[in-house]
Order: structure tokens, then C-alpha cells, then sequence
């Protein structure tokens, strides 16, 4: 008899193999303090822009706020077994920086500190590895009055925080993120104003995100003087985008919402200089004069790794005749695009489910701009999720997990550093503008009595995680 040299590409019933992933692969979840802490005012916390924007009628539905989210300030212990439960080897949360620094500038609020030290002790005693994210749009309200993130010393107070929190934290957690999304808090903050703290002005936007991405750059510097073996990164929200037919004015369309949503980012962070074409659709909004010599060199510091944040695919058009530009927008100069759907399955967002972007997305990242480490940091889907005999089925979520880890898996074997995967979110929160009306989690969150119950999605990936690897199909 001879022996076959290669095992059968499928079992008796037709499966192929298991995709597994390779070992020591990062399994996460990921929240963020405003959304899930709670506690706004408690132990010497002062308001964020979010605590202002949100009490704000109007601003946010219904007038939710943060005020109790998910109460993990007092439940951190009973969500950290939660996440044993899940398996999880790693959970990526926010420091809130008005809890640790009050007003923003000044010395280290020792009460607020001690939470995190708290919550990573937790962590580390349950054999979780727990990355921070500095900043995950929570100003303290003063810096905004004084400016906000328009304003070019935002980024020094930004780095003086970095330092103390990394003082604090540096000798227990290893993993920091500087930033997460700052086109959502240059473009949706201060562009739109759907986000805190609601201002619209397109020139206002551009600075913002100039002067996060110098914050991110100097706080880098601080990080590593901290901890000299600190993995340091940022998390940028990425899109493919795509024209939604072939005419040359829906691929501009495309090159320039592709400019303000990803290369904005990545050309001065990972290359050091923005693009020309950026430069010259934006010369209407700004002449880029708070660009001072040096800072790109400190925004591009050399980083151990990069986080992505991957939701959907952008299909644009470009403009029709006697369609008028909408203003305030979170893409200045561009207002005449045209934002396409291609009546594909959508999220509970309107968010186009699209798991092939990620792969797109990702050897993007590697093949144009880095061969740094790349971990995807937020990845998920909000669904209406209902309570049958105390039971949490949500099928839509756990297949969009489903189809979006096959996607990391194939990422991989495409060649792509991919070292790990976040699942947004840990349990349901505070979705900003949307308030707690939309629901990520897969772990849900009964806001009346705080139960918490495991989503199916949640088992499901504990499942994942226990065997390093995706059901065969
Ligand atoms: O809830 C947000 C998170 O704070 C940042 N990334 C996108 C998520 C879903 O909108």
C-alpha cells in the first residue's frame, strides 16, 4: 500500500482544512473609557468634550451620555473574567485623560491612575495582556476651551500626558497605543461636528489632524523614555475605496476621498510627508501654513507596530450637475462626492459588509507602506440583538466575525505581518452620536441591572481562540 504523500485537501464531508492561525497570535477585544467606564465624576474625574457634547441637547440620541456606560469602573473585575471566559490572551482599553489628569495639564490625579493600576493588575493575574490606547477622544474640556486639537499646544499637553501615564503604567503593560482614529476626531470633531466637540470648520479639521498626528509623534518619544522596550503604535481607521463606475470623475472621486481618509494619515506617519494631491485639494481650505519645519520628522518617528481599525468599503461618485456642495462635512474640499451604496448586506450602521476589504486594506498597509507588525485593533458589527430565555443568538454578528477572521487568515497567508486581531467590542457601550442605541458587543449589556450575557458571537470566538484556529468549510 503507499502512502499518500500530502494529507486529502478535504475530510469525508467535504470540508477543507481548518484555517489555523500561526502561534502566538494576538486574540483581543477592544473598548474605550467614555464608552464603557462610567463614573464621570467620580474620584476626581472633570469633563471631557464628550461629557460636554453629550449633555448637549441634541447631540447625541435620545441624551444618552456617559455618565453610568457600562459601570466597568466598579465591574472591571467581573469583565475581566468575562474576557477569561472568552479566552481572550489580549484586551486593548483607553485611558481616559481627564480621570488621570484633570483639566488636562497640571500633576497626575493619583485616584484616577490607580484604576488602571488596578484593571492591568486584573488583566496580568488573569494572563491577559493589556494594551493601552492613549487617546481615544476624550479631551479634557479645558483644552478644548483653550483651542482644542486646532490649536498647536494640544499636542505638547498631549505628550506631557503620555509621559505621565507611561511613568505610571510603564513598568506593567507593554503595548501602547498613542492615538486611535484621529480622522475621527480631526474630521468628524471638528469638520462635521457629528462628534465632540461638534465645531465645523474644514481648515479647523486639517490642523486638528495635524496636531494630533505631532501629539502622537511626540508622545512616541515620551512612551519610549518610559519603557525602552514599550511596543509602540497608532490606530488608524481604514477604507478601501472604490469608484462606483469607471469615469474618470468618479475615480477622482475616489483618489480624493482616499486622500483625506487614509493617505492624510499614513503618508506623514509612516513616510513622513503628505501627499501632493492632498496638498492640492486642499489648497482651497488651508494653506497648510501651521505645518512647521520639523514636524514631520517627529510624526513619522519610527514606530514597532501599526493598528488598524477596518469597518466597511467607501464607493464614491463624483459630482452631478445641480447638486449643490453640502457643508459643514467631514470631507473639506470634497463635498461634491457622492457616497454610493451597492445595495449589499449592511450593519445596523448602513455600514456595507464587506470582508474582502480587510484583505485589501491590510496588504495595502504592507505592500505600500510598511513591513512593521500589523494588528487589527477594532473589527466588527452592530445588529439588533434581542433576549430569548436569558440567550443572546446573534447569527449576523457571529458570521460577520466569521467572514472577517477568514479574511485576517487569508491576509496571512498572503504574506502580511498580521500578529493580531481585536474584536470591536468587548460588550455593547456608549456608540457616540448613536448613544447606546447600536449594539457591538459579544458580550451584551443590560443597561437597567448592568447583566451582562455572552452573545453567541462571544462563545463562538472563544471557541476560535481555544483552538487557534477557524472552523473548516
Ligand atoms: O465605537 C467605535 C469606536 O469607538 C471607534 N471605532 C469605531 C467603533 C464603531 O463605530
Amino acid at each position: 500500500m503507499s502512502i499518500p504523500a500530502s494529507p486529502p485537501a478535504v475530510d469525508v464531508l467535504g470540508r477543507g482544512p481548518e484555517p489555523t492561525f500561526p502561534p502566538g497570535f494576538r486574540w483581543g477585544a477592544a473598548t474605550a473609557a467614555y464608552q464603557v467606564e462610567g463614573a464621570a465624576a467620580e474620584d476626581g474625574r472633570t469633563p471631557s468634550i464628550w461629557d460636554t457634547f453629550s449633555r448637549t441637547p441634541g447631540r447625541v440620541l435620545q441624551g444618552h451620555t456617559g455618565d453610568v456606560a457600562c459601570d466597568h469602573y466598579h465591574r472591571f473585575r467581573e469583565d475581566v473574567a468575562l474576557m477569561a471566559d472568552l479566552r481572550l490572551t489580549s484586551y486593548r482599553f483607553s485611558v481616559s485623560w481627564p480621570r488621570v489628569q484633570p483639566g488636562g495639564a497640571g500633576p497626575v490625579n493619583a485616584a484616577g491612575l490607580d484604576f488602571y493600576r488596578r484593571l492591568v493588575d486584573e488583566l496580568l493575574a488573569h494572563d491577559i495582556e493589556p494594551w493601552v490606547t492613549l487617546y481615544h477622544w476624550d479631551l479634557p474640556q479645558p483644552l478644548e476651551d483653550a483651542g482644542g486639537w486646532p490649536a498647536r499646544d494640544t499636542a505638547g499637553r498631549f505628550a506631557d500626558y503620555a509621559a505621565l501615564v507611561a511613568d505610571a503604567l510603564g513598568d506593567r503593560v507593554r503595548y501602547w497605543t498613542t492615538l486611535n482614529e484621529p480622522w475621527c476626531s480631526a474630521f468628524l470633531g471638528y469638520g462635521s461636528g457629528v462628534h465632540a466637540p461638534g465645531r465645523t470648520d474644514g481648515a479647523d479639521a486639517v490642523r486638528a489632524g495635524h496636531h494630533l498626528m505631532l501629539g502622537h509623534g511626540l508622545a512616541v518619544a515620551a512612551l519610549r523614555a518610559a519603557r525602552p522596550d514599550a511596543e509602540v503604535g497608532v490606530t488608524v481607521n481604514l477604507y478601501p475605496v472604490t469608484p462606483a463606475t469607471d469615469a474618470p470623475a468618479d475615480r477622482d472621486a475616489a483618489r480624493r476621498i482616499d486622500a483625506l481618509a487614509n493617505r492624510f494619515f499614513l503618508d506623514p506617519l509612516l513616510r513622513g510627508a503628505y501627499p501632493a494631491d492632498l496638498l492640492a485639494d486642499l489648497r482651497r481650505v488651508t494653506d497648510f501654513g501651521h505645518v512647521r519645519d520639523g514636524d514631520l520628522a517627529v510624526i513619522a518617528s519610527p514606530l514597532d507596530l501599526v493598528g488598524v481599525n477596518y469597518y466597511s468599503r467607501y464607493v464614491v461618485a463624483g459630482p452631478v450637475d445641480g447638486v449643490h456642495r453640502r457643508s459643514p462635512s467631514a470631507w473639506p474640499g470634497s463635498e461634491d462626492v457622492r457616497f454610493v451604496s451597492r445595495g449589499v448586506p449592511v450593519t445596523d450602521m448602513g455600514w456595507e459588509i464587506d470582508a474582502p476589504g480587510l484583505v485589501e486594506t491590510l496588504r495595502r498597509v504592507h505592500d505600500e507602506y510598511t513591513d512593521l507588525p500589523l494588528y487589527v485593533t477594532e473589527n466588527g458589527s452592530a445588529f439588533v440583538d434581542e433576549v430569548v430565555d436569558g440567550r443572546v443568538d446573534d447569527a449576523e454578528r457571529l458570521a460577520y466575525l466569521d467572514a472577517h477572521l477568514r479574511a485576517a487568515h487569508a491576509t496571512i497567508e498572503a504574506g502580511v505581518p498580521l500578529r493580531g486581531y481585536f474584536a470591536w467590542s468587548l460588550m455593547d457601550n456608549f456608540e457616540w452620536a448613536w448613544g447606546y442605541t447600536k449594539r457591538f458587543g459579544m458580550i451584551y449589556v443590560d443597561y437597567g441591572s448592568q447583566a451582562r450575557i455572552p452573545k453567541s458571537s462571544g462563545r463562538w470566538y472563544a471557541e476560535v481562540i481555544r483552538r487557534n484556529a477557524l472552523p473548516a468549510q
